[in-house]
């Protein structure tokens, strides 16, 4: 399986976890080539353009190659690449374990959408943090739930409304390292995709992304690309 597929394959599996009610009316803003880096050192898990966040400065956040919003299934904007920016913190990822698993943030984290000229697209206040790691440098995957809604600016007068999730999803990895120790985690950085939606997220989430890390895993031993 290629890692485009792969990558798609995942975060339609993500999304389709989400307990998407298909009756419910659903904004969704799906973002590409969103760069995140984490630390080990500092516990955070961050947009690459800076750790900085909210600063008011667009430099501090990582252009998108693209952003899209999609309401009810439909797709209502497509912004083109560097329109759209993403401010991402998320603090307390600590010891991510090198052989694959999950860990907890702290709460408290944001991310934000911001446009190139730094005004507000989508500004979330984030609950604790679920980071899924599946070993091998195959996946990150990130998700949970919005605790605030802090400014928002959508197209065509759409408002995002509670409950809001927030996933991210890697399987590009342009550096990785792990500790002294082998046992966790040290750093990364790596290109993924995002997607936000006002829908509850499940708690069984992140057990599938296990089992999902299994199947992947056992592809990847078999070569099946
Ligand atoms: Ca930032
Ligand atoms: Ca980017």
């Amino acid at each position: 399986m290629r890692r485009t597929a792969l990558l798609s394959w995942l975060l339609t599996t993500v999304i389709g976890l989400m307990g998407v009610d298909a009756s419910a009316e659903l904004i969704q803003l799906q973002l590409t080539g969103l760069n995140i880096s984490y630390s080990k050192t500092t516990g955070l898990l961050v947009d690459s353009a800076s750790a900085n966040y909210r600063t008011a400065n667009p430099a501090d956040a990582d252009p998108l190659v693209g952003a899209a919003v999609v309401y009810n299934g439909v797709l209502n904007t497509q912004y083109s690449a560097d329109v759209v920016l993403a401010d991402l913190y998320v603090p307390g990822v600590n010891n991510i374990p090198a052989a694959g698993g999950a860990v907890t943030s702290t709460g408290g984290g944001v991310m934000d959408l911001l446009f190139a000229d730094g005004s507000t697209l989508l500004k979330l206040t984030l609950d604790e943090v679920r980071v899924f790691y599946s070993g091998n440098q195959l996946f990150i995957a990130a998700g949970g739930n919005a605790t605030s809604i802090d400014g928002q600016n959508l197209p065509s007068g759409l408002v995002m409304q509670f409950p809001v999730s927030v996933a991210i999803i890697s399987t590009t990895f342009t550096s990785f390292a792990l500790d002294a120790s082998n046992q966790y985690v040290d750093s990364f950085d790596a290109i993924g995709v995002g997607d936000i939606r006002g829908v509850p997220e499940p708690a069984s989430i992140f057990a599938l992304l296990s089992a999902l890390a299994a199947g992947v895993a056992v592809c990847a031993v078999r070569r099946c690309r």
